[in-house]
């Protein structure tokens, strides 16, 4: 089971979330609210040593941070990143 840290207002967070929704991909949604200082805590950092939501961890363990990166990684063999240059843009 894939586990989101993010926060509901959040449009980089939004990003990530309508992507895992539109793949099908289950997920845990874990609230970190950034306006009470939630990503900056020992047990967050050591998610991210950014402190920012949203972070994707996978299922082995593996923490993604960076809303891009984490839609490459999850956008690649699917639709959503097709293989035609002027698609893909
Ligand atoms: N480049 C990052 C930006 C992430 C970011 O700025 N997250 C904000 C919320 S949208 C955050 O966590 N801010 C809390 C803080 O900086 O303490 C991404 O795309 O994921």
């Amino acid at each position: 089971m894939h586990t989101l840290y993010d926060y509901l207002p959040s449009g980089n967070g939004y990003k990530v979330r309508l992507l895992l929704t539109r793949l099908g991909i289950p997920f845990r949604w874990v609230k970190r609210d950034i306006l009470r200082g939630e990503t900056r805590t020992p047990e967050f950092l050591a998610r991210n040593p950014n402190g920012r939501i949203p972070v994707l961890e996978l299922p082995d363990g593996t923490h993604l941070a960076e809303s891009n990166a984490i839609l490459w990684y999850l956008a690649e063999g699917t639709p959503f990143l097709p293989d035609d240059r002027l698609q893909r843009a």
